[in-house]
């Protein structure tokens, strides 16, 4: 690691931008690549009519995966069979009886898609909108129109750990474009020009084996870690959309520079790749591995919170 860590200018000084390109009002950055030309290819991967949800679940008594800080969705009951048992239900004709409840969560605070405004360095968002623009509300670039285009394309499943040969990868543990496309080849499936690119680490999964107390631990996340061929793999591939079995899609901090989540910028700022956080794809992978079938249609809209930062997603992947 390097003595003194660079502020993201200028180790992104020359990383290329896809702002502008969709126009300079465009708030969704290279999910326009996926056109109904894209939606057909991701039709076209369907074989079997399998079915699986990615969405971790929410409010879980074991507690949430969560970026340090975060605080779990808490579900509160507003009213049930109770009410009605003391009297203090309210009375309908017929005597109909229901249920309410409640939730407050960070939008982050689940399996999520996050808006192209949530993160920035110099001022500007995604597309050169001013940071001024997220006070009070995520205005430019927020989740909404994200939420009101919906993604549907082909994607591919690469699993990392499995490659590995391990059931999660290590604390820290990185890899990149390079093994990706290594990993695909073991696994016989080619990383298309405009796939969603799924990536399992296990790491979401294993909060569930290990517990809060060992995967809060030193806490630094495995993933994908930055360089400049890798941010040029993702510009030329066209890659939409990022969703992995992280909370933030890639390694904490990068080993080389020591800057923390530069591929935020590099990735979902300055070329606009959707990022998609804290899936859970381990039923998924078991089965891929045990059909050969590596890719597929992917569907997702996030909820269509006016002004988010992020909104909660259950992505649904069918074979
Ligand atoms: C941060 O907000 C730091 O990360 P994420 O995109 O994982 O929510």
């Amino acid at each position: 690691m390097s003595d003194t860590v660079p502020d993201l200018s200028e180790l992104l000084a020359n990383s290329p931008k896809n702002w502008g390109k969709w126009g300079p009002d465009d708030e969704v950055g290279s999910l326009n690549y996926l056109t109904s030309v894209e939606v057909m290819r991701g039709m076209a991967a369907v074989r079997q009519g399998k079915v699986f949800t990615l969405q971790v679940q929410m409010g879980n008594p074991q507690g949430d995966p969560l970026w340090p800080g975060r605080r779990p969705a808490q579900r509160v009951n507003v009213l049930d069979h109770g009410h009605f048992m003391c009297g203090k239900g309210p009375k309908f004709p017929g005597n109909m009886e229901y249920c309410d409840d409640m939730m407050v969560m960070y939008l982050q605070g689940s399996t999520q898609y996050d808006a192209l405004g949530h993160v920035w360095y110099d001022d500007q968002i995604y597309n050169g909108y001013d940071a001024m623009t997220t006070i009070g509300g995520t205005a430019k670039a927020g989740v909404l129109p994200i939420a009101e285009r919906g993604i549907v394309g082909r994607a591919v499943l690469i699993d990392m750990a499995r490659f590995r040969g391990k059931d999660c990868l290590d604390k820290g543990e990185t890899f990149d474009h390079n093994d990706l496309c290594a990993a695909a080849e073991a696994q016989g499936v080619t990383i298309e020009k405009r796939d969603i690119l799924i990536i399992r680490t296990g790491w979401i999964g294993s909060f569930y084996k290990r517990g809060a107390d060992d995967f809060y631990k030193d806490f630094i996340e495995p993933g994908l870690t930055y360089s400049p061929e890798l941010v040029r793999w993702f510009y030329e591939m066209e890659i939409p959309n990022l969703v992995t079995d992280t909370i933030a899609n890639e390694v904490t901090i990068d080993p080389v520079s020591g800057v923390a989540l530069p591929l935020h910028s590099a990735l979902m700022r300055n070329l606009g790749v959707a990022f998609t956080e804290i899936i859970l794809p381990d039923a998924l992978a078991d089965d891929c591995a045990a059909d050969g079938q590596w890719s597929f249609l992917y569907v997702a809209a996030p909820l269509k919170v006016v002004d988010g930062s992020g909104a909660p997603v259950n992505p649904v992947v069918i074979k």
